[in-house]
């Protein structure tokens, strides 16, 4: 790693027990979505393209607690644990998945194009990269407002090789946004390691190149991630401009659901799995004295929300053919809009 960047969250000042808990309640909704997502897709019951963030919980959870429902964020195709994570309803998301009347965009978005404002998820991309931009169109908005609001965008180790990465970097330092990057780098990019399709061994070095603020961090453990998280938000809500974030972690399921990851070495496969963030994440709690019922409890609660969420999703119907030229066009806007800066 180059000098000016820094490895981050040694520890994680200010992180309370009702903030490690609520870490806790949304990676483990994630994990259970997750795997009613596979069982349902499996089953045939869903008839989706599925990009599993499977060993990913922790890393979305911790975020996530960083910023508030009114603040954005823009995602992509696996996304799951960050839309759960920022706060959509498992019932409109789904609702959305199944292509029913009830989910977040009245079923005509699909997987790949969540997108819940209430919620602050503003939107999902499925074409690799093209959410830094928007998240940075976003953030000069809330900058021009003065509305105090901050922008994350979560996208993959592979698009820091797009050139709309770099594009967006350098003008969000240059105006200096109120944008954190989220790199969550899992080591692969579809099929193809890091290594064999990016020059920089660090990605972390990316910020250097365009001056910017660049922290390394374990995604995969809570209280670093909190901690690197919590200090880019402060610093974006301060007008001290953007962060970028590597955050390392790793994808259990390969690319998307049906792919055997026969192309990942089998004891680096072990190994990740071994150290499991969220069962580890779940001992540390234990271990500092949080009761073991108290995680009982949440996990019974969220056993039951997932339940629900699905049996709503397969009980909606489907939108009406109707439907199908409504809310593709927004109306024009007329008048001549002024921006002074
Ligand atoms: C512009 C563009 N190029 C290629 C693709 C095909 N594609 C879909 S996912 C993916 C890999 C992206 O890897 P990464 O950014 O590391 O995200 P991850 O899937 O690991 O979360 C590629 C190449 C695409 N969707 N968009
Ligand atoms: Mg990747």
């Amino acid at each position: 790693m180059s000098a000016g960047n820094a490895i981050g969250g040694g520890n994680a000042l200010g992180v309370t027990e009702d903030t490690l808990l609520d870490i806790y309640r949304r990676a483990t909704l994630i994990r259970v979505a997750d795997e009613r997502f596979q069982k349902m897709i499996s089953s045939g019951q869903l008839q989706i393209l599925y990009y599993s963030p499977r060993g990913q919980e922790i890393l979305s959870a911790a975020l996530m607690t960083t910023i508030e429902k009114s603040d954005y964020l823009v995602t992509t195709y696996r996304g799951i644990h960050d839309q759960l994570a920022k706060g959509i309803p498992a019932r409109l998301l789904w609702a959305e998945f199944a292509g029913k009347v009830t989910g977040t965009c009245k079923g005509k978005g699909g997987p790949m194009h969540i997108t819940h404002p209430d919620s602050g998820v503003m939107v999902t991309t499925g074409i690799v990269g093209a959410g830094l931009p928007i998240a940075n169109g976003l953030a000069l908005a809330s900058q021009l407002a003065g509305d105090g609001k901050v922008t994350v965008v979560c996208f993959g180790d592979g698009s820091t090789n797009i050139g709309a990465f770099h594009e967006a970097l350098n003008l969000a330092q240059i105006w200096m946004l109120p944008v954190i990057f989220v790199c969550q780098n899992n080591l692969y990019g579809e099929h193809t390691p890091q290594a064999m399709s990016t020059g920089a061994k660090e990605l972390i070095d990316r910020a250097l190149g365009y001056g910017m603020k660049g922290v390394q961090v374990d995604g995969n453990d809570a209280f670093a991630m909190f901690a690197v998280a919590a200090e880019a938000v402060e610093r974006a809500r301060a007008g001290q401009g953007p962060t970028f974030i590597e955050a390392k972690t790793f994808r259990f399921l390969g690319h998307l659901l049906g792919d055997d990851s026969h192309y990942i070495p089998e004891p680096e496969m072990a190994a990740a799995k071994a150290a499991d963030p969220l069962p580890a994440f779940r001992r540390k709690l234990i271990d500092r004295g949080v009761s073991e019922s108290v995680l009982n409890a949440i996990d019974a609660q969220i056993a039951a929300e997932i339940d629900d969420a699905a049996q709503y999703a397969l009980d909606s119907p489907y939108p009406d053919a109707s439907e199908v030229r409504v809310d593709v066009l927004k109306a024009p806007i007329t008048g001549t809009a002024e921006i002074s800066v």
